[in-house]
């Protein structure tokens, strides 16, 4: 039976419990626990820090993980990245203090930099043959250059708001990263195979998130016009009606697009437009 080492509480928690809740495993969201079994599939979840994650997995602790590739990044750890989960999305930067005119990363050239993530920025200075001391900081980097610790930072930054209020100003993004499920590289074949059913299940779920299942009645004579405007679709579900003229369109479409979508398919005379919450995509 495989074991996944997920965060116990923490950014990542609620997306993982949820997407494992989508895929029809049940695992408890409890912040206490250290190891339970998951109902739905054969998993033991064990729950630890996100720091821990991708060493209890390239020790075997855990056959696999979800965790930040940031922190897979910064842990140089023997994992195998397996897939994007689509959740946890944020970017590792550089930010200086928005006095400074910024020439361009020579600017780093002898300064001090405070982060959580020194592995990752040795790297980045080291390939750009950037001199830089970077001072290693566990929490609170945002703080350092007003108090004097630091002249730049190099943390996570998602919406910006937190360099903003920190006086500081975003230069140069090193990484984007995002949650990932690991595996141990010497899992076996019957791991693996387990593994395979996991993440087919993971799949289904997260290319389905964002799409909507679209029905809506249309004159017959305008079947070919709602296909061009409905494009990537391979062949829309077309029912006949009672009214000979008439016929229904069942087609899946992303929400980012929904709504324009529909204005045109209401210009070319679409009627009775449904949409509906679709669940999942089983190719
Ligand atoms: O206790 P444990 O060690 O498990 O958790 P943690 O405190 O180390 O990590 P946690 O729970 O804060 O974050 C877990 C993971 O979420 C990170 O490793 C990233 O992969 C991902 N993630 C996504 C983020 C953010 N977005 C994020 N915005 N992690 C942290 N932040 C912080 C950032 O450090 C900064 O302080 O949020 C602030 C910036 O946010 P904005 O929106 O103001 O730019
Ligand atoms: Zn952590």
């Amino acid at each position: 039976m495989l074991t996944i080492a997920i965060q116990n509480k923490g950014r990542l928690n609620e997306d993982t419990i949820s997407l494992m809740k989508d895929a029809g495993i049940s695992a408890s969201a409890s912040h206490r626990k250290l190891i339970s079994d998951a109902k739905g599939f054969p998993l033991h979840v064990l729950y630890l820090r996100d720091d821990d994650i991708p060493q209890a997995v390239a020790m075997g602790v855990a056959d696999i993980g979800i965790v930040g590739l940031n922190e897979v990044l910064e842990k140089e750890q023997d994992v195998d990245v397996r897939m994007n989960l689509g959740f946890g999305a944020c970017r590792l930067s550089l930010a200086v203090p928005k006095s400074v005119d910024y020439p361009g990363l020579s600017w780093f050239e002898g300064k001090r930099v405070a982060t959580s993530y020194p592995v990752i920025l040795r790297n980045f200075f080291d390939e750009n043959n950037i001199h830089a001391f970077v001072h290693e900081i566990a929490g609170s980097v945002e703080v350092a250059p007003a108090v004097g610790m630091a002249d730049a930072i190099f943390d996570i930054v998602s919406s910006g708001g937190t360099l903003i209020q920190n006086g500081l100003r975003e230069e140069d993004v090193v990484i984007r990263s995002e949650a990932v499920l690991i595996s141990n590289p010497t899992i076996g074949e019957e791991k693996e195979e387990e593994l395979a059913k996991l993440m087919f299940r993971f799949q289904s779920i997260i290319e389905s998130r964002g799409m909507k299942y679209v029905l809506f009645n249309l004159p017959k004579e305008k079947v070919e016009e709602a296909v061009s405007i409905l494009p990537g679709m391979k062949s829309p579900t077309i029912l006949s009606l009672a009214d000979p003229d008439w016929v229904s369109l069942h087609v899946v479409i992303h929400e980012d697009i929904l709504w324009e979508k529909i204005e045109q398919l209401k210009s070319i005379g679409a009627a009775d437009i449904l949409v509906l919450a679709l669940e999942n995509v089983i190719k």
